[in-house]
């Protein structure tokens, strides 16, 4: 046997490596020639058929053709991996010079928004904000307001009551809050300007109602009070919240245990091109609750009545929210609806 013998297999088996053009036909080529039936290793087996003369001239020839050829085969395969690498990197090639996707901005709630503007309009003329719980017990949230034993709003169906404690005593989801303004009487001193923002829960739920709703309460207690700083500071403030430059305004008579005397405030509107125009007009809309501290609730937190005088103030949050804004139905503040909050929310 000599080299020439072999010359038509050996370029055949060069071609076959040399066309392979992925990993997976190579290998198949590989296994035609080396594997254990491959054509080498089939005429590696005929070298123990051969003399001994023969064997030594036939063995080297053949083991420099499976040399050959393996080489071929590992530098094609390097040759494949390189190109694979090559397109995937072409493939996968990062633009950083591409702009990054937009963050999702956050929007404030509405009621949020509303709180930080009455808080505002507020502490231009002195007041500072309180804050209490919104879990509450008996005394803070109805005793010490003078809500006589039996009130309507003590009973089940306006207050969420606790479990009895061990002493009986039942704890409440404050329904107002004017917990803080009582807490804020017993532990300050006069003068006192405050307001009370934050949630409050009463058991009712309708078109018009939510368990869970939003108030600002207001207290001012200094000697001299009267009903003309009430007056002056709540036409101050819904002429700064409404941004009406004119501004009618009617106190009606009405109860309140914590105040006498006690009166809701309107003031007048107007429908303008579909729109609500606060301040002027003919009809009048009931805005918030206020009156003169009652002297019992001024006793009962330390205060002498004839010392100090005081007026007090609550309105609901939600309402003024959807008539500032225009929002059409109250169980939107509470549906948790991200494309609702990208409409009516507040950008930062
Ligand atoms: C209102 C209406 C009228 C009020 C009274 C008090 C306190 F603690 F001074 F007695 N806080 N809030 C009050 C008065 C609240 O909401 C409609």
């Amino acid at each position: 046997m000599s080299l020439d013998d072999l010359k038509p297999l050996e370029d055949n088996l060069l071609a076959q490596v040399t066309a392979a053009e992925d990993e997976r036909t190579l290998d198949e080529v590989r296994v035609a020639a080396l594997g254990k039936k491959g054509v080498i290793s089939e005429r590696m087996k005929s070298l123990g058929k051969m003399s001994p003369d023969e064997r030594k001239e036939a063995g080297p020839i053949l083991n420099s053709l499976k040399a050959r050829v393996a080489d071929a085969i590992t530098a094609r395969k390097e040759t494949l991996e390189n190109e694979a690498l090559n397109a995937r990197l072409a493939e996968e090639t990062v633009d950083v010079t591409l702009p990054p996707a937009p963050l999702a901005k956050g929007r404030k709630h509405p009621i949020t928004q509303v709180f930080e503007e009455v808080e505002a309009i507020f502490a231009d003329m002195g007041f500072e904000t309180r804050e209490g719980p919104d879990i509450e017990d008996d005394f803070h949230n109805f005793t010490a307001l003078n809500f006589p034993p039996g009130h309507p709003a003590r009973e089940i169906h306006d207050t969420f009551f606790f479990e009895e404690k061990e002493n009986g005593e039942r704890m409440v989801l404050r329904t107002h809050t004017s917990p803080v303004q009582v807490r804020t009487m017993m532990n300050e001193k006069p003068p006192i300007r405050i307001i009370a923002p934050g949630r409050t829960f009463r058991c009712d739920s309708d078109q018009t109602h939510t368990p869970m709703f939003h108030q600002v309460e207001g207290l001012v207690i200094d000697k001299g009070t009267h009903m003309g700083h009430l007056k002056g500071t709540l036409e101050a403030f819904i002429k700064a919240f409404f941004e009406a430059d004119e501004l009618k305004t009617r106190f009606r008579p009405h109860f309140f245990p914590f105040t006498e005397p006690s009166a809701e405030m309107d003031v007048g509107y107007e429908r303008v091109d579909g729109g609500l125009k606060i301040g002027t007009g003919d009809k009048w809309m009931e805005i918030l609750g206020c009156g003169m501290v009652h002297p019992n609730v001024l006793k009962n937190c330390g205060l002498d009545p004839d010392e100090y005088q005081g007026f007090a103030f609550g309105m609901g949050v939600d309402r003024l929210a959807m008539l500032k804004y225009g929002i059409p139905d109250l169980r939107d503040f509470f549906a948790a609806d991200t494309r609702w909050l990208e409409h009516y929310g507040f950008a930062g």
